[in-house]
Order: C-alpha cells, then sequence, then structure tokens
C-alpha cells in the first residue's frame, strides 16, 4: 500500500469498538433474562439427550461399518455402485481407484528450468517527490549489471547522475479510469498497473515479475531461493499478508501487500495484462493498488501462494522482536524502513542496512535465521538470529517460547495490544531479571580455509535494573562470537531451525557454534 492507510484504518477501528460497545447493555441485562436462559438451557440439553440416545441405538452398526471399511474401499465402492440403482454402469467399478493412482503419479513436479537473477523482472513503485530520500534504498540491493527492471514514477525526476539505479519510466496516464475511495489516492491505479506496463516492454526470457515500493529492501539470494520452488510456467501469485490482523481483515487475507513485496509468474502477468484495465474499472472503490491487484488475481481464480519471507512490516517502533524471531524461512524482504526505527542502535537508518549486507554477502540463507541453545553451567538461554543479534537470557526459556516475537514494535494503529497481531506474539519482559541482554552485528568475515563465517555481536550499551537472583549475571560479556558454515543449500532441504551450541564463555566473552543439528540433538538443556 502506498499512500497513508492510518485514517482509513482508524475508522475501522472505530466502528469496530463502537459496535463492541454496543454490546455492553446487553450483557448489563442479563440479570432479568436469568431464569428464562435456565428454562432454555435444561430444554436444551433434555432434547440432546432424547436426541443422542435415539441415534446411539439406530447408528451403532453403521459406526462400526464406518471404522472397518477405510482398508477396504475398493469394495466399498463397488457395494455402493451396485446398489445405487444403476447396476449396468458404464463406468467400471475400479475406475476411480484406477485414475487416483495415475493422478498421484502426475502429482511428481516436472523438473522446470532453474529461475535465476536474471530470469526476474522488477517493477518497483516510486514516486516523484520522495525520490531523491528513497533512491537509496533502491540503491542497498540493486546490482545494474545482473538485474533488469523498471521504477514507474508518476513524474519526471532529474536523475542525469549515473548512479547504478534501475531505469526510470513514467507510468501510463490513468485519469480515465474511476477512483472512488474517499480515503486513498488515486495513484494505486497507476501502481497496479505496473506489471501490465512492464510486461508489455516486451523483454525476452522472463519467468517471473516481482513488485516492490521504493522503499523496500530485497535480498535477491532469497528471493531466487524462494521463486525457485514454484513452477514459472504455471499461474503463481507469490507474497505475504499484514502483521496487522486488522489490515487483513480490513483488505484481505488473501492478498499480497504490495510493499513487502510479491511475485507473479510470466503466464500469470500474460493472462492479467488482457484483463486488468477491465477488471480495475469494476472496483473503482477499493483503496489501494494491492487490493486491485487481488481482486483481478480472485477474477482469474488464483490464489496466494503465501510465503513468509516477503515482510510487509506494517509496525511502528522497534523491528527487534520480529526479527530476533524470523520464521524458519528465508529473509525475503523488508518495507516500511523510513516508518520504523534503525534495526541496528545509534546508526541511521541506511547505515543499519549497510550492516546487513555483509552477513548477506557470507552466508545469505541464514540470514537472520533463530536458534535457540542454553549455556547449561550458567542456567542462561542463548537465541542467535545470525547476521544480526544475540539475546541471552537468565533462566532457561523453552524453545516455544523464544520463537515467537517479543512485542517490541507496535501495531500499525499505535497500540500494544496483543490480539492486533495475525501470529502469536509475547510480551516484553518486564522483570528486570528477565530483560534479555542484546549483542548485536558488529562485524563478520569468511574463513575460506576453514569455510566457516566468523561473526561478532558486542552488547548493546543500555542500562539494566538490578536484579537480585543468585546466579551468573550475563552483564559480564560484552561480546559473542559465532562460528557458522556457510550453508547456501539449506532451504533445498525441508524447513528446519539450526542447531547451536555454546562452545565456551570466558571472561568477557562467549563462543558459539551454529549448524545442522546433529543426529538426536535438540534445544534442550
Ligand atoms: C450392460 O452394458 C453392456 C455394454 O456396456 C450391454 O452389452 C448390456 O446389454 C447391458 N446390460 C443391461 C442389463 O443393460
Ligand atoms: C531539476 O533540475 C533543474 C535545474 O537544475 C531545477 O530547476 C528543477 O527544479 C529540478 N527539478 C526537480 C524535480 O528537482
Ligand atoms: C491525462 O489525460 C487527460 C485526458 O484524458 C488529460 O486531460 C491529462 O492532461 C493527461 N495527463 C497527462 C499527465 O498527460
Ligand atoms: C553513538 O554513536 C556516537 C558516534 O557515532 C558515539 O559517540 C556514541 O557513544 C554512541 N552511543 C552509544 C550508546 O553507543
Ligand atoms: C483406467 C481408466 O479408467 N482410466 C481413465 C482415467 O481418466 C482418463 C481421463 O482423465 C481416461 O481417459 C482414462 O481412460
Amino acid at each position: 500500500m502506498k499512500v497513508n492507510q492510518k485514517d482509513s484504518e482508524k475508522l475501522l477501528w472505530d466502528q469496530m469498538r463502537s459496535s463492541s460497545c454496543k454490546a455492553i447493555p446487553v450483557t448489563g441485562s442479563q440479570n432479568r433474562a436469568l431464569p428464562k436462559l435456565l428454562l432454555w438451557l435444561i430444554l436444551f440439553v433434555s432434547a440432546t439427550y432424547v436426541v443422542y440416545t435415539l441415534k446411539l441405538v439406530g447408528s451403532s452398526r453403521a459406526c462400526d461399518d464406518d471404522i472397518f471399511s477405510k482398508p477396504n474401499r475398493k469394495s466399498v465402492l463397488i457395494h455402493s455402485s451396485s446398489t445405487s440403482g444403476k447396476p449396468n454402469s458404464t463406468i467400471p467399478s475400479n475406475y476411480f481407484l484406477q485414475n487416483q493412482t495415475m493422478f498421484s503419479s502426475e502429482k511428481i513436479p516436472k523438473t522446470h528450468q532453474k529461475t535465476e537473477l536474471k530470469d526476474i523482472v522488477f517493477g518497483i513503485a516510486a514516486s516523484a517527490k520522495l525520490w531523491e530520500k528513497r533512491k537509496n534504498y533502491i540503491k542497498l540491493w540493486w546490482k545494474p549489471e545482473e538485474m533488469r527492471g523498471i521504477v514507474w514514477l508518476d513524474k519526471p525526476v532529474n536523475n542525469s547522475k549515473n548512479e547504478g539505479l534501475p531505469p526510470i519510466k513514467i507510468s501510463g496516464n490513468t485519469s480515465h479510469f474511476a477512483y472512488k475511495n474517499r480515503q486513498g489516492h488515486r495513484s494505486a491505479i497507476r501502481i497496479s498497473r505496473i506489471v501490465s506496463e512492464t510486461l508489455r516492454l516486451g523483454m525476452e526470457n522472463v519467468k517471473w515479475f516481482v513488485m516492490g515500493d521504493d522503499d523496500t529492501v530485497f535480498a535477491i539470494e532469497n528471493l531466487v531461493r524462494i521463486l525457485n520452488k514454484y513452477d514459472h510456467n504455471q499461474f503463481y501469485y507469490i507474497g505475504s499478508l499484514s502483521e496487522s490482523h486488522l489490515q487483513n481483515i480490513y483488505f484481505s487475507y488473501s492478498m499480497a501487500y504490495g510493499g513487502g513485496g510479491f511475485a507473479i509468474s510470466y503466464p500469470l502477468a500474460k493472462a492479467l495484462d488482457k484483463m486488468q484495465d477491465q477488471c480495475i474499472q469494476r472496483y473503482p472503490g477499493l483503496y489501494g493498488s494491492d487490493d486491485r491487484m487481488q481482486a483481478c488475481m480472485a477474477e482469474l481464480g488464483v490464489p496466494l501462494t503465501k510465503e513468509l519471507g516477503f515482510h510487509q512490516y506494517d509496525v511502528y517502533g522497534n523491528l527487534f522482536g520480529l526479527l530476533a524471531a524470523h520464521p524458519v524461512t528465508p529473509l525475503v524482504s523488508l518495507h516500511h524502513l523510513d516508518v520504523v526505527e534503525p534495526i541496528f542502535p545509534n546508526v541511521t537508518r541506511l547505515q543499519a542496512l549497510q550492516r546487513l549486507k555483509l552477513p548477506m554477502k557470507i552466508d545469505s540463507a541464514g540470514l537472520m535465521q533463530q536458534s535457540i541453545c542454553y549455556d547449561k553451567a550458567r542456567s542462561w538461554t542463548v537465541s542467535v538470529s545470525w547476521g544480526f543479534a544475540i539475546q541471552i537470557f537468565r533462566g532457561v526459556l523453552s524453545p516455544r517460547e523464544i520463537e515467537m516475537p517479543s512485542r517490541t514494535f507496535l501495531n500499525w494503529y499505535r497500540r500494544a495490544d496483543y490480539t492486533a497481531y495475525a501470529f502469536n506474539t509475547r510480551p516484553v519482559m518486564r522483570n528486570p531479571c528477565q530483560k534479555p541482554f542484546v549483542y548485536y552485528l558488529s562485524w563478520a568475515r569468511l574463513d575460506s580455509v576453514k569455510i566457516q563465517s566468523v561473526s561478532e555481536y558486542t552488547r548493546h550499551q543500555v542500562p539494566y535494573l538490578e536484579c537480585h537472583w543468585k546466579m551468573a549475571d550475563p552483564a559480564e560479556l560484552d561480546r559473542v562470537v559465532v562460528y557458522k558454515k556457510p550453508d547456501p543449500h539449506l532451504w533445498d532441504r525441508s524447513p528446519r531451525r539450526n542447531c547451536c551450541r555454546v562452545l565456551n564463555t570466558k571472561g568477557k566473552s562467549m563462543v558459539v557454534d551454529v549448524g545442522v543439528c546433529r543426529e538426536d540433538e535438540v534445544s534442550e538443556v
């Protein structure tokens, strides 16, 4: 979504709030309704009893049949066809079974040609007004020699310098399209048509079109990894949802949020191009570009293929909680980087993102991947988000707790309300003893002799309240060093978190090893 959504969401929020307020008088009149309610309850229980008794008597045999019929489906099938009143069916009784096996052998995916970076064409939605600032985000990930794509602007800008950015084009005139949403902006139509306009440029050997905003940062190796899971010859619409439950209700739980980026396979883009302009005219009341896209996808009958590595980040405040507990999937994109705090403390937003480029280069597949282990001797919990940060907690916290993002961020409505998210979160720990010690990436390098990466994380110097637990204090530790073998094929296997092991804790530093879990290795104390 391009334009400011707060107003519309506030509206929705207010509506929901007012409807819940209306519910209060109803619960207030409960006292008078109580005897009536009891009577109904008794009637209901009696009726249920009668129904169940009758049903049990009548159907005890059918139940037995159900239990044992499963392994013997063939005979059931024959049986049912002979009793269905069509004894001379032209369909042989074993038709379904045979064809079922045929279908299942067909399901084995045909090997499709691998997607490479050069097969992707990017369509970046940008505006002339913010271009001078936002182009710096694109510079972070754009490789002019290896990548193809267009920045689509509303008006021409001064771009005399060769800055290694994608070529700029001005979107077609959309003033003849109707736009009737009061909260939104009609630039939504222009942005929605970027896929079609990019396709019409007629570039050759395209497998995927990938859309993003001017404030979206892609981890391109991981984007390629994700797209490689899918056959580009088929129709695919791949992306992810908003973090905000209300946003997803208001827009759709079936929509790829544009800022997080989404991918459309070439044949789907062609099918879309044929109908998009007429389709857009059918939905003048929609708010943004991505809900217009989803409306057309729904007309084409193509569902969203959800990939959790695309991040819309409809949140405010600090992304730390989300980045320190990334889902077990490659990190593909980051968005709304102007809205949230810099992801590393005490540096600018751009400097912070710049720092991520180093671990991304060394081991992109492992970037932000979480592993959880324990310093047994000291009873500490260690959570590694590789290439980003490490947390050390006093005491033993289970993986199911630590793999949940802590709410260091605020919802799009600037509320710290846990019901507002489309996934589980945990509160920021208030007990001074439970506050984690956070170590942020300071440098990383690849040891090419041992083919192993070494990354160092230094403690974020913030004041800690006194803790009276009689146990080792992580405040002694200034840095954590992590060894990890780069694993470019991590995502060719089934998803699984890496394991980590605390190798030693001496003086002011801790050494941790991260890698594929060994046989029978689990995150336990
Ligand atoms: C059943 O179908 C076969 C051909 O499929 C036909 O020869 C036969 O006469 C039919 N029998 C009856 C009872 O309809
Ligand atoms: C582009 O550059 C010209 C001359 O340098 C200047 O007059 C104009 O305002 C600039 N336009 C924008 C959009 O920055
Ligand atoms: C777009 O088209 C309308 C008429 O359809 C015209 O009035 C307007 O000037 C055009 N805008 C641009 C930027 O060309
Ligand atoms: C923040 O950075 C400045 C210089 O860039 C440095 O002087 C200052 O000590 C840093 N603060 C912290 C808390 O690291
Ligand atoms: C054995 C059998 O009945 N095979 C049929 C499976 O379905 C296809 C059509 O999808 C028929 O052509 C086959 O005859």
